[in-house]
């Protein structure tokens, strides 16, 4: 345990790494030594006062408002910028987006990722910080930020963060006195090279060399920058460094952050020109902030590890971890182009037989390198869009739905970078953003998706969106369950979801034709409809997937399932055959379309783009 005194002491000598503590006056290194020992007798010197706030944090836990495995939820990624003006200046806020959680928890969602919310230097993305310890300015204020929790949590949402271990602003406070200074205390802090540039060439990251001169240098000194010259990384292997970070952590956490989601974490520590990625001295170190952030109660924390994103999700090192390149799968196997389409529903039926159930799926986010919006990659078919979503937003995993996702949001044209990306949430066919201009051209789709016109149309995307979520959240297999039996048959999928006794059955057919699944199944089982809404059932098709049938799928989609009441029965006798009917509701077109259950086996008939979710048991 670490005391406040000896947590002080620590504190101050932490950035006095070898060169700077060997510059020390002798007398000055006696009474240092005499700090570190305990011996209070001498008065402490006046160390150099830090350009950044760097106290130390102690932790104050307090028990979480969110219920068990809430991070089992769907959440939604946020630009605060690009999500709600509250005062007409053009940039979302943290004001705006508080008046925004009705319609978070309407939709369903329980939890809230928001990219970076801390000072940065960018005035975008947020990624280049320069106070690790403030709110953007822009965004609003400390007590905003705890109102936000406030509210997220009143209604049943937690909120977890972007937080940059890996690299600052070129900005931040302490870069800047490191770099103007090779004496600096905090020189050490990042990383840095003599070598002349041609004995650095062997280093190549992202087709760049990573080593820069800092502005206005004087010496030949370079810093090294991961990712491009605004932003040095910091030397991870400085004890202070990674204090100073956890302490960063805590400092959110004991306002009532949520989690984190940790950026870029395989690239904490680079080793040598060739052995800079993933190296194993990032995957402890990432652990060890792991395990800080969840000595919290119930505290969430998804890694961004595109190298290995399954190790990362290990609960040694993250937990969790977003799931690239199942995102493309998915989409692959949405947009039913034929011999693509049964390879990617292959590789999604495989997925979670090898990893972790825990990862981090989504269709698309703020970086370029995860794809387009999503509505841009379906080139605006929506039958087809809400395949993909259904697959993820039903499949293990934490899906994280990216904002503007749900309404059918297209993205910017003609913008360089991942720009397009980010726009303003389209709330409203003017925009409904903002009072005055917006920091960023607005979606060009925006007149008919918006969230305002889909919330009044029961058949919208949004709704859709909706539905998915409120399985989730009614079927605890469906948030939190096993996977099993994973079926990839042409272009269906189906895969059942277990947890503590109750079983969902999701199939989903990628294809135009209607297909027939037969799957085995307990000679007990009862089968109940979920999805498409059992009230359906002998009312028009168009709507019962969903707003999915086209005038060619117009086909009985229903299934059927005895009354409630003779499915108790059923379930309680097992001497009983199941009683599933296929009663077996026609269409004009299709007079054979029905599911049934016999001799243990289930057959299930699946219009074209259609999915299908029962409950077994
Ligand atoms: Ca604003
Ligand atoms: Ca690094």
């Amino acid at each position: 345990m670490i005391t406040a005194s000896k947590a002080f002491a620590r504190h101050w000598l932490a950035p006095l790494t070898a060169p700077a503590r060997a510059a020390l006056p002798k007398a000055a290194a006696a009474v240092l030594l005499a700090l570190t020992s305990g011996a209070w007798a001498a008065k402490p010197p006046t160390p150099p006062t830090p350009p950044v706030d760097l106290s130390p944090v102690p932790a104050r836990m307090q028990p979480s408002p969110l219920p068990d495995g809430w991070e089992h939820g769907a959440f939604m990624e946020i630009f605060v910028r690009g999500y709600q003006d509250s005062d007409g200046d053009g940039i979302g806020d943290l004001r705006g987006l508080i008046r925004r959680l009705d319609y978070l928890q309407a939709l369903g969602v329980k939890g809230l990722w928001l990219m970076p919310i801390q000072a940065s230097a960018d005035h975008d993305h947020g990624y280049a910080t320069v106070d690790y310890r403030r709110i953007e300015p822009q965004y609003g204020t400390l007590e905003d930020f705890d109102t936000l929790i406030r509210e997220a949590h009143r209604r049943g949402i937690g909120v977890v963060m972007d937080y940059i271990l890996n690299h600052s602003a070129r900005q931040h406070p302490l870069f800047t006195a490191a770099q103007s200074k090779p004496d600096s205390p905090w020189r050490d802090w990042f990383v840095w090279s003599d070598a002349p540039l041609k004995d650095l060439q062997a280093w190549t990251i992202f087709d760049q060399t990573p080593w820069h001169l800092p502005e206005g240098a004087r010496t030949r000194s370079r810093y090294f920058a991961t990712f491009g010259q605004d932003m040095p990384d910091f030397n991870m292997r400085n004890p202070a460094v990674v204090r100073y970070h956890e302490d960063s952590l805590r400092f959110w956490l004991n306002r009532g952050l949520d989690g984190y989601r940790l950026d870029a974490v395989p690239h904490l520590i680079e080793n040598n020109a060739r052995d800079w990625n993933d190296q194993p001295e990032s995957r402890v170190l990432t652990g060890a902030f792991t395990r800080l952030i969840k000595s919290y109660p119930r505290r969430h924390v998804v890694c961004e590890a595109t190298a290995e994103p399954t190790v990362y999700a290990q609960p040694e090192i993250c937990g969790s971890a977003f799931a690239f390149g199942l995102e493309r799968a998915i989409i692959t196997a949405a947009k039913g182009d034929h011999e693509a389409s049964e390879a990617a529903v292959a590789k999604v039926a495989s997925w979670f037989t090898q990893a972790p159930l825990s990862m981090a799926t989504m269709l698309s986010n703020h970086d370029i390198f995860a794809g387009q919006r999503a509505w841009d990659q379906f080139g605006g078919d929506e039958r087809r869009y809400r395949l993909a979503a259904a697959t993820y937003l039903l499949l293990p995993g934490t899906p994280f739905i990216y904002y503007g996702e749900e309404i059918g949001q297209a993205g910017l044209t003609e913008l360089p970078g991942d720009q397009p990306l980010r726009a303003p949430m389209s709330w409203t066919a003017e925009g409904g953003f903002t009072r005055g201009q917006p920091f960023r051209p607005l979606s060009p789709n925006r007149a008919s998706h918006n969230a305002q016109a889909q919330e009044a149309d029961p058949a919208s995307l949004l709704h859709f969106y909706r539905a998915m979520l409120a399985l989730r959240n009614g079927q605890p297999s469906l948030a939190r369950g096993s996977y099993e039996a994973p079926v990839a048959q042409g272009q269906v999928l189906a895969f059942q979801r277990e947890w503590q006794g109750e079983r969902t059955l999701v199939a989903i057919n990628y294809g135009e034709t209607a297909a027939r699944l037969a799957l085995p199944v307990s000679s007990e089982m009862v089968l109940r409809q979920l999805y498409p809404a059992a009230s359906a059932v002998g009312g028009r098709t168009e709507g019962m997937t969903g707003g999915m049938s086209g005038a060619a799928s117009v086909m009985s989609a229903t299934a059927v399932v005895a009354p409630a009441a003779a499915t108790e029965s059923a379930s309680a006798s097992s001497s009983m055959p199941s009683s599933v009917q296929a009663d077996a509701a026609t269409s004009a077109r299709s007079a054979r379309a029905s599911n049934s259950v016999n001799n243990a086996q289930l057959d299930l008939m699946l219009p074209p783009l259609s999915v299908q979710v029962y409950r077994l048991r």
